[in-house]
């Protein structure tokens, strides 16, 4: 029979999320056009005018980047709505831009399903503009309200975004976030809710990209308070003994602000790709954020930056020089667990061993290459468990040829060792050293990274 669980377990829409791995935000609003992060919420709405906004391009730019999910920033702390909310004056509604008549979220909506790409939405619980805020009752029915607009008039929505940032002088507001949690959930029964503490997908702790070396999916909620300080190493490495399903999604901008600015410029490649090892490599979705410009795109150098980022990526880990191997184990479960489950590129098959296997000698999965080929040379070890079922790696070690190249902790959906030079061998051996119920193992990948730059580890 299959194995059993090890509870907490991940939901469909959770997984899904997961296996994404690389998703974007867009922020854009009044802010692109006053060259600000955080606005006041004073702004006039004649501000906001994009020369020639183009949403197919920055879908453009996602797709590049390898992203199937694409989140937009449909309110920010100044208020200020990109959909012509019945809520409120302050949107596109009262300004210049297409006459009034504009309406960013269907256009990004509509451009994001014309290439092939699912939605998602931030409404910032924070906003400096509105007058109800403050006032308990009258502000978090303003805020029901939008998301009601939100999930209700712009077909399905994948993702969405509760920010818990707000300024330290900030007017007191409690919000009514297990209300809204319920709200969404009536409307959009198969997103994931993002907040610090979920319920579906948590806050990392950071905004540099980088989960903990040690990363687990679950937490216990009850430990979190969103937006309260001192709860990020928390979020950043999770919590084995926890008991809610809420994995860790990586935001972090591709430029220093979330928001266009005339003199930022993006990230190099070589910190993108550290971002990506340190977020998708440790158990995490990696939320990347560009920034449209006044004229309402992203800019070239962004995009080919991103085209890069995206290229990259594929260029790595579209080999895998593990393929064509023999795989063996400590044991096998039979029946379809077999070793060999993590050669075959499927995340629905895995390596599963033996309950006894664990109380003799521990668990082990290795790779040979057949006396006839050439040796394995790579840089990159790719491993990653079947978290359907849970997640149970804690702690683990890849040898070569019986010499130790690289150890870690957690593994989850996936875990990636980048080496610091390339290694040579016939057999790789991954030990798992500890863990909180048999290891399954859906994959181990062996790759060539050949932007390991000297002196970049
Ligand atoms: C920070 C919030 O405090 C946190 O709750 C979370 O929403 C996070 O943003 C998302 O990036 S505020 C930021 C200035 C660290």
């Amino acid at each position: 029979p299959p194995p059993l669980p090890v509870l907490p377990i991940p939901s469909s829409s959770q997984l899904k999320w997961q296996r994404r791995e690389v998703i974007m935000f867009f922020h854009f609003g009044m802010n692109t056009f006053t060259d600000s992060e955080w606005g006041t919420g004073t702004e006039d709405p004649s501000l906001f005018r994009p020369a020639a906004l183009n949403a197919t391009q920055w879908m453009d730019a996602a797709r590049a980047a390898g992203a199937s999910l694409v989140i937009l920033v449909a309110k920010h702390h100044d208020g200020f709505c990109l959909w012509p909310s019945a809520y409120t004056a302050h949107s596109v509604r009262a300004s210049p831009w297409r006459a009034g008549r504009g309406d960013v979220v269907a256009e990004f909506v509509a451009a994001a399903r014309s290439r092939g790409l699912d939605a998602g939405l931030y409404l910032s619980p924070w906003d400096r503009h509105d007058v109800r805020y403050g006032q308990e009752v009258a502000y978090n029915e303003y805020y029901e309200a939008q998301l009601h607009e939100l999930l209700t008039g712009y077909g399905s929505v994948s993702e969405i975004w509760f920010d818990g940032a707000k300024g330290k002088n900030a007017t007191n507001m409690t919000y009514h976030f297990q209300e809204w949690f319920q709200t969404v959930k009536q409307l959009q029964r198969s997103i994931n809710i993002f907040s610090d503490d979920g319920p579906d997908v948590r806050w990392v702790g950071d905004e540099k990209g980088y989960a903990g070396t040690t990363c687990w999916s679950a937490v216990n909620r009850s430990a979190i308070t969103i937006g309260e300080a001192g709860i990020e190493k928390y979020l950043n490495e999770g919590d084995p003994r926890g008991r809610d399903w809420v994995p860790p999604e990586c935001d972090v901008s591709i430029r220093t602000g979330w928001f266009w600015h005339a003199n930022e410029t993006a990230k190099p490649l070589a910190q993108l790709l550290e971002i990506y090892y340190n977020s998708v490599g440790r158990n995490c979705v990696l939320l990347l954020n560009a920034p449209p410009n006044t004229t309402g795109v992203v800019e070239d150098a962004d995009v080919a930056r991103l085209r890069e980022f995206g290229q990259a990526v594929e260029t790595i880990f579209g080999t895998d020089l593990a393929a064509g191997s023999v795989a063996r184990a400590s044991s096998e479960r039979g029946g379809g667990f077999e070793a060999c489950n993590v050669l075959d590129g499927r995340d629905d098959t895995y390596w599963a061993p033996t309950e006894e296997d664990g109380r003799r000698n521990g668990y082990w999965i290795e790779l040979r290459r057949p006396a006839a080929g050439r040796p394995f040379e790579f840089n990159v070890v790719r491993i990653q468990e079947h978290v359907a079922l849970g997640q149970r790696v804690e702690r683990h070690a890849v040898y070569v040829d019986g010499a130790p190249v690289a150890n870690g902790t957690t593994v989850g959906h996936k875990r990636l060792h980048r080496l610091p030079r390339p290694v040579a061998g016939r057999k790789v051996r991954v030990w798992i050293t500890a863990r909180r119920g048999p290891p399954l193992l859906s994959a181990v990948g062996l790759h060539h990274d050949p932007f390991v730059a000297a002196g970049a580890m």
